[in-house]
């Protein structure tokens, strides 16, 4: 592919209701989008930086301007070689840049968008999904008191949602999960701390295996892999590492130590989607069950993960909820439950692509990018 034109385009969407998390509180979602036009076709590609860079290093204006100043000069430089683009080659020409993998992960999504475009595939398709639907779940932020806790859980089950995941952190994590337990019964029930404990923590933790968790998503430092193996020793909910998974490698590391039972896959935390499916590959050999997680995408965002999450090996439901749960206006078609699942697009491609007046009403800005 000859990659034409690119433009990074910033959003900013009011979300349904706040979003608090241990390391703090959304109320909009600032988006950095990647459109990349080759002569056969335009594709689309999700920054998942938060504005902020509290759940990981990365933010949505520093994303940007590595895109700008060093990813995108990098991409131009192989054309000026007369080097073809695709989606396949993007992480090795962008290898020599340290880190931002989300930064990286939105360029290749948009090259491999418009490249399965051009020849009439679809994401699914590409990376090997064997489900026609997912199963969704949610993820339900830290709530100012447990009743409000359990209208917001209620509401979520009465929409069919098949899993709830509530936020925990110290203070905010027996009492809630106990409450839910008792007036939602068996229902698929799993926390994540977002590494707001620590090891001296374990005795607290070991609480919440009175209460059949599916697992614990990262209770400890994203870079205390060894803590997590010692902590999984001491817990018998079991332990899914998120920030601690940067890679396929890092994954395999992981199993090795006994540092995680399950992985949430997120492909910008990994670099992109064909790193994603190398985790979920190293996952599988290994016979850890994986699912997907999120990270408030739009359609676009979500219509990748939505395809990810139909790998053979997403044995859990992920994070993957309905674009209602975020957003009252997506930029796409919106992902709407049917009987607590998604559909899997089929189209080539994303299968979504931006609604033209829907993406003018939340942008902020639009920066071509000369290659
Ligand atoms: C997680 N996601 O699994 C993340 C955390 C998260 C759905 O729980 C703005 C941008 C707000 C990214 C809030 C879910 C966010 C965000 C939470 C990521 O750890
Ligand atoms: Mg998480």
């Amino acid at each position: 592919m000859k990659v034409e034109r690119v433009e990074l385009h910033r959003l900013r969407l009011p979300l349904v209701a706040p979003f608090r998390t241990s390391f703090g509180t959304s109320t909009t979602r600032d988006v950095l989008l990647v459109r990349l036009d080759s002569p056969e076709a335009t594709g689309w590609g999700e920054c998942v930086a938060d504005a902020e860079p509290t759940y990981s290093a990365e933010y949505a204006d520093g994303a940007q301007q590595v895109l700008r100043d060093h990813l995108l000069p990098r991409l131009a430089a192989h054309q000026r070689n007369g080097g073809v683009v695709t989606a396949a080659r993007v992480a090795p020409l962008l290898a020599g840049v340290k880190g931002h993998p989300m930064a990286k992960g939105a360029l290749e999504m948009a090259v491999l968008d418009a490249e399965l475009r051009g020849v009439g595939l679809s994401f699914a398709g590409y990376l090997g999904a064997v489900a026609d639907r997912v199963p969704a779940g949610v993820s339900v932020g830290i709530h100012p008191t447990v009743p409000e806790l359990l209208d917001a859980v209620a509401g979520y089950l009465a929409e069919g949602y098949l899993r709830i995941k509530l936020k925990i952190e110290p203070g905010w994590d027996v009492e809630p999960v106990r409450a839910v337990r008792e007036r939602f019964g068996d229902v698929l029930l799993q926390v994540d701390a977002n590494t707001a404990y620590r090891l001296a923590d374990a005795r607290h933790l070991a609480e919440l295996d009175a209460f059949d968790l599916l697992l614990i998503e990262q209770p400890l430092p994203e870079d205390d892999v060894r803590g997590h193996a010692e902590l999984a020793r001491r817990l018998r909910t079991p332990v899914c590492l998120d920030e601690s998974i940067t890679s396929a490698r890092a994954a395999a590391d992981a199993i090795a130590l006994g540092a995680c039972a399950v992985v949430n896959v997120k492909a910008g935390r990994v670099g992109g989607y064909l790193e994603a499916r190398r985790v979920h590959d190293v996952c599988a050999a290994n016979g850890v069950p994986v699912w997907c997680g999120g990270m408030l995408e739009t359609g676009l965002g979500r219509a990748a993960n939505v395809a990810l999450a139909a790998l053979p090996g997403f044995v859990l439901p992920g994070d993957t909820s309905a674009s209602g749960r975020y957003y009252r206006h997506d930029v796409t078609q919106p992902f709407e439950l049917d009987g607590g699942h998604l559909v899997v697009p089929t189209s080539p491609g994303l299968g979504r692509e931006p609604l033209p007046d829907a993406l003018a009403e939340v942008t902020t800005s639009v920066q071509e990018v000369m290659l």
